[in-house]
């Protein structure tokens, strides 16, 4: 099937679905329409949705005004978000499971944890920080692998009023550092070693490393999760697994504010240094939870899995605070899509019998490119709701998705949100919509996307049409400053089309009014005065039999204004060959139109990656455009050397 087909097709949700569904059709219009036309209202009910110390009686203060920025949700009520995550389901659910943990080997055991063990572990873990002089407001690192301590330490930063800040575990010890200096935190909880698809990070190595090189003096906190031997520092490490055999299980939440600052994460920009985008306690919550709840379908009782990394937002939301909060079953995975082979995944699903997958477009690629074996070997029919998140799916990724693992049974949530929404903002709910391959469809309750045109900032109101996407007002989960910066706040958000968020991503309005993400703006190209989403081209080489990964950007072309460099990654044992470059190029033209027609095609056997798996395209551009000398940054890639190889066999040597 061509790529254009499956763009046309549309994928309704069973009426059995949609009849247990949280939300169908109708009570989603019902719902939108109240959420936008009396905000104060619609959020003043649903966030009683967490528990609450101090109700609030103000709902909504927020101001998008030039120079006057300022985010505020529920701000005068106080809660507690460990509490809301443990406490408060000990009554109704202290025995259920929380946390599945499944650890990197599969022959070693999996945990489950209760409530009840985890309202211990998180209240033991809250008095060693206090005990170390962690106290509200204070800011604690974490650096650690996907293991349980992790989700106790986030929860034990919550329950103290400490601010967390996790550092994927993947990063340098630069990065480590530049963290550690940027939040200027009190301590470091690591581990000795972070064990991923069969490898050893030496992480408290890592960690010694950064902290030699920050200014910071901050203490450590070890956990053994291998017990190889590590390097001590005498009166700066602290040995957890010690500490908490005496630590008392008894540690009262504090009371928060709802706008006091629960995590700091930092994420980069299309430029300079890092920020620290800050979430707070109230707001967050409720929007963390209502999307976990409502996007997924999820029912008491359902196990739920979501394959990202806490390091990233989406595990801060999706697999702690979002499930926790709604006393969901959640399964925390230590290894890879890939290892020991290319079913663990589906090994998991089966094992754990999990009933809702979230997963990046950038796995089922690489998952897809091994062969459907992998999945039809596991049984899968617990599963009821796919998910995708990251990134643009192509829809030849999405209707494998659906055919093959999900056996076209269950909806797929396209889910669109940044780091900076704090949560889902567009996806299509799985008992309301009926999909598109690619689309992420409707805004989520509160969410107000427009679409600006991108020279004059003027609202687009008619549709089809395609634009800059940016938000009229604010949602409860947005990000409310940049840590130690509110300027590069305002500047990074609010200052390119004025009285909007703009969120950097492209998008398209359809002739339904569906929205579809087009990538970041500084992806889309424009060839002879025609604009083309880099992903589009990517889209359709990827379709080809032949092709496991693409990426596509612009580069300077005397003609055309830019040309359409792409670097293309083979299915394994295909030989890369002129015929074949000759192929894909008519194959590109016949996919999209002569328009899209790629100009240089690089074999690319590796692509840059950041460590969360997203294509470093400033990288590639670089290269497209013979400028590589000035390359930036790689220091975040998963594997630099790749770069080195993709410039030796640049196309553009002009
Ligand atoms: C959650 C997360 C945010 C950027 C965002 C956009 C891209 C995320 C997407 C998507 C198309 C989706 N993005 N989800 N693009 N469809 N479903 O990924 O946060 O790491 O901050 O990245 O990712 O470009 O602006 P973050």
């Amino acid at each position: 099937m061509s790529s254009d087909d499956v763009t046309k097709q549309v994928f309704a949700p069973s009426s059995d679905f949609t009849s247990g569904a949280h939300v169908d059709a109708a009570k989603y219009e019902k719902m939108y329409a109240a959420s936008v036309n009396d905000p104060e209202a619609f959020w003043g009910e649903h966030g009683k949705r967490i528990d609450w110390m101090k109700p609030y009686s103000i709902v909504k203060n927020t101001s998008y005004a030039p120079g006057n920025v300022s985010i505020k949700w529920f701000e005068d009520g106080t809660l507690n978000v460990s509490a809301n995550c443990v406490d408060r389901h000990l009554e109704t659910r202290g025995d259920q499971t929380a946390i599945i943990f499944e650890p990197d080997e599969p022959t070693d055991e999996a945990q489950h944890i209760t409530y009840r063990d985890l309202h211990g572990h998180v209240s033991r873990m809250a008095n060693i920080l206090k005990d170390l002089g962690v106290s509200k407001g204070d800011r604690v690192i974490l650096y650690l692998p996907m293991i349980p301590e992790a989700a106790y330490a986030m929860l034990a930063c919550a329950r103290i009023g400490a601010i967390h800040s996790i550092v994927f575990a993947g990063f340098s010890p630069d990065a480590l550092a530049a963290r550690v200096d940027g939040c200027d935190a009190k301590l470091v909880i690591t581990a000795d070693f972070a064990p991923r698809g069969g490898r050893k990070t030496a992480l408290k190595a890592n960690a010694d490393l950064a902290l030699e090189h920050a200014e910071t003096k901050a203490q450590v906190l070890m956990v053994r999760r291998t017990g190889d031997e590590v390097n001590w520092v005498d009166g700066r490490d602290h040995d957890y697994n010690e500490l908490v055999k005496t630590a008392s299980d008894d540690c009262p939440p504090e009371e928060m504010n709802a706008e006091d600052p629960l995590f700091i994460l930092y994420t980069s920009g299309s430029t300079g240094q890092p920020k620290g985008v800050v979430h707070c306690s109230g707001g967050y919550l409720v929007w963390a939870s209502m999307t976990q709840e409502i996007t997924f379908d999820y029912h008491d009782g359902d196990i739920y899995w979501c394959t990202a990394d806490v390091g990233w937002v989406t595990g801060h939301s999706y697999i702690v605070y979002g499930p926790l909060a709604n006393g969901a079953t959640t399964v925390m995975f230590e290894g890879t899509p890939t290892y020991p082979d290319a079913s663990r995944f589906w090994q998991v699903c089966e094992k754990h019998k999990v009933n809702q997958f979230y997963t990046a477009p950038t796995a089922l690629r690489a998952l897809m490119g091994q062969g459907n074996e992998f999945v039809e070997k596991c049984d899968l029919s617990d599963l009821k709701v796919l998910g995708t998140v990251g990134e643009p799916i192509n829809p030849e990724a999405w209707t494998w998705y659906h055919e093959v693992v999900g056996k076209g049974n269950c909806p797929i949530v396209d889910t669109w949100w940044q780091t900076e929404t704090g949560g889902h903002m567009m996806t299509p709910l799985p008992g309301a919509h009926t999909a598109k391959p690619g689309a992420a469809m409707k805004p989520f309750f509160g969410v107000q996307p427009v679409v600006l045109e991108p020279t004059s900032g003027e609202e687009i109101h008619e549709y089809p049409t395609e634009g800059v996407l940016c938000m009229k007002d604010s949602w409860p989960g947005q990000m409310r400053t940049v840590w130690g910066d509110h300027e590069r706040f305002e500047k990074t958000y609010f200052s390119d089309y004025k009285n909007y968020y703009f969120a950097g991503d492209g998008c398209r309005r359809d002739e339904d009014g569906d929205y579809w993400i087009t990538g970041r703006v500084d992806d889309v190209i424009n060839v002879s005065g025609h604009r083309m989403g880099t992903a589009e081209v990517e889209s359709a080489l990827v379709a080809h039999e032949t092709v496991a990964e693409a990426a596509v950007v612009g580069y300077p072309h005397d003609i055309k204004g830019q040309g359409i460099y792409c670097y293309v990654t083979l299915m394994n044992g295909v030989e890369p060959t002129e015929e074949l470059r000759k192929e894909l190029r008519t194959w590109v033209r016949t996919e999209i139109g002569p328009i899209a027609s790629p100009d240089l095609i690089q074999w690319s056997p590796g692509l840059p990656k950041t460590r969360s798996g997203k294509i470093m395209r400033r990288i590639l551009r670089k290269i497209a455009e013979n400028d590589y000398g000035a390359l930036g940054d790689t220091s975040t890639l998963a594997d630099p050397s790749v770069v080195d190889e993709l410039i030796d066999n640049r196309m553009n040597k002009a």
